[in-house]
């Protein structure tokens, strides 16, 4: 088995600038990778109002390599489980799905640290897991069961873990939220910087300008995400955009374009988005070029605005998780055998997840006016039946 790797490498190689560091192991068994670290070359960002972008060179090591593969098959495998139980209709309601966006959250949570915070819409389920829920938080607050990470109270497009300020269904409003939480950073003087992540769609409001205006005029340490995947619904950017280098709109805020399938260029960037603005330079817009494989939404079958050969070929060409696949093994960061290992325990834990899911039930109806106050003034809370109001109670634990 070991032989395979040398021969995928040649036949895979490609954008490897250099190799480095030692063997890991010596040892005849293909279950260890070989390389302790590689370099990458990365796509070039194109710059707005900025002399110096991020670095165009990655270095990988292959612990780093096989955390980020393991993220990135994660995440992909929560969408279709919540696939699946959309399609079984015990998740109801709305449910958008992140398949094929995976490399944006996942390069993007590698640069951060404890103290940065994200708020994103309601294509949030990876985001949510990314930032310390588990994935039976996550799947039990899609099929509104008593163990989600809102109490099965708030659905697919409103989890939230530490730190991570949502899901959230209107489109742009998350926007100038996100711009208040980069507020809080600095009143705070924490140094944590906020990540505001909107589509191409949402990139057209109004209140995109007014956030930029404020984050520029206050130095907020706030970084604006476009994940531009093509569409917003069935509108493609073309038709919806008088321009569509996002990167570039937010006109006196710097920004950068990133290409979002590329794990590694999503941490650069975000790396470069941190120094930046822990260094008092103010927001920047980050554009992510990515692309979702679903329709909009679990009721878009996705197919009427674009071509299946459309979708088939950037799965093909620039699937985030296959090319990263590709450039660990032909780098020898990581084994096939490895990366089989990380597959089947992925594949268990979101099919173990998705059992405890179904299993649980759902809150109790006393629990219907539960958690809306954390100081709760008046326990009094007024119902849709006129005169019987319903009574306030303090559920979740909180830390
Ligand atoms: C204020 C508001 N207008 C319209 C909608 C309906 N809507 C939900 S998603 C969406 C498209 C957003 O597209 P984009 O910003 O590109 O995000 P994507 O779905 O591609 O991630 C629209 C119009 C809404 N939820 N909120
Ligand atoms: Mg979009």
């Amino acid at each position: 088995m070991s032989k395979i790797i040398p021969s995928v490498a040649k036949l895979l190689a490609g954008n490897t600038v250099t190799k480095v560091g030692a063997p890991v192991a010596t040892t005849s068994s293909a279950k260890y990778s070989t390389k302790s670290e590689a370099s990458f070359e990365i796509k070039p960002f194109k710059l707005h109002k900025l002399e110096k972008g991020p670095a165009t060179t990655a270095t990988l090591t292959s612990e780093d390599a096989l955390k980020l593969y393991e993220q990135l098959a994660i995440l992909r495998r929560i969408e279709t489980a919540s696939g699946n139980l959309y399609r079984e209709k015990i998740i109801r309601g709305f449910c958008h799905l992140y398949s094929g966006q995976e490399a944006v959250a996942v390069g993007m949570r590698a640069a951060m640290r404890d103290i940065d915070t994200v708020i994103t819409a309601y294509r949030c389920h990876g985001w949510t897991y990314l930032m310390g829920a588990s994935v039976v938080g996550v799947l039990s607050e899609l099929t509104g069961r008593r163990t989600g990470v809102s109490r099965g109270k708030g659905g697919s497009m409103h989890l939230y873990a530490k730190n991570f300020y949502g899901g959230n269904g209107i489109v742009g409003a998350q926007v100038p939220l996100g711009a208040g939480i980069g507020f809080a950073h600095k009143y705070k003087g924490d140094g944590g910087v906020n990540f505001a992540l909107y589509g191409d769609g949402a990139a057209n409001q109004g209140q995109l300008f007014e956030a930029y205006n404020m984050a520029k005029l206050w130095d907020l340490p706030c970084v604006f995400v476009c994940e531009n995947n093509g569409y917003g619904m069935g509108t493609s950017m073309e038709r919806a955009s008088a321009s569509t280098d996002y990167y570039s709109r937010g006109d006196y805020i710097p920004g950068i374009w990133v290409d979002g399938m590329d794990v590694l260029a999503t941490r650069e960037a975000t790396k470069f988005c941190i120094d930046w603005c822990t260094s008092g330079k103010g927001p920047l817009v980050m554009e992510m070029e990515t692309y979702r494989y679903s329709g909009h939404s679990m009721s878009d079958p996705g197919t009427s605005y674009r071509t299946r050969d459309e979708i088939q070929e950037v799965r093909q060409t620039r699937d985030p998780i296959t090319s990263y696949k590709d450039k660990i093994l032909s780098n020898e960061l990581a084994t096939p055998d490895q990366l089989k290992e990380i597959d089947a325990k992925v594949r268990q834990e979101v099919d173990d997840a998705t059992k405890q899911a179904k299993a649980e039930p759902e809150i109790g109806i006393e629990e219907l006016a539960g958690d809306i106050y954390v100081d709760c003034i008046d326990p009094v809370i007024r119902g849709v039946i006129p005169n019987a109001p319903l009574q306030h109670i303090s559920v979740a634990q909180r830390n």
